[in-house]
């Protein structure tokens, strides 16, 4: 899997990341699914404290580029792949997680 530094929404890469094949003790893991376009389930805030390890793993019903703004992480998700990212939360802050161009899959709030 390939994660790719962002090039639209303009902020500096600010995470150490890795891939998913392990959560550690502490990991926290968020998941959700775009099924026709839409998050399921609907989109809502994940809140944990800076400095944690957060894996974003979202499925999806189509090729779709996932991003983690303020992290500016992007990675693809497809049908039978889902997209997968880990990475040390070390900013705090309310960041969208989207299904690019537009779809809002949840907020990551860390603090
Ligand atoms: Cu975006």
């Amino acid at each position: 899997m390939a994660v790719l530094l962002a090039g639209g929404c303009g902020h500096a890469r600010a995470a150490q990341v890795s891939d998913c094949s392990s959560a550690g003790p502490g990991t926290v893991v968020v998941t959700s699914a775009l099924e026709t376009g839409q998050a399921v389930p609907a989109p809502h805030r994940v809140n944990m404290a800076a400095g944690s390890t957060v894996q974003v793993r979202v499925s999806s019903d189509k090729v779709v580029q996932i991003h983690i703004h303020g992290y500016d992480l992007e990675y693809d998700a497809a049908p039978g792949t889902p997209g997968c990212v880990s990475f040390v939360a070390g900013r705090a802050g309310l960041f969208d997680v989207e299904a690019h161009p537009d779809t809002l899959l949840l907020q990551l709030e860390v603090r």
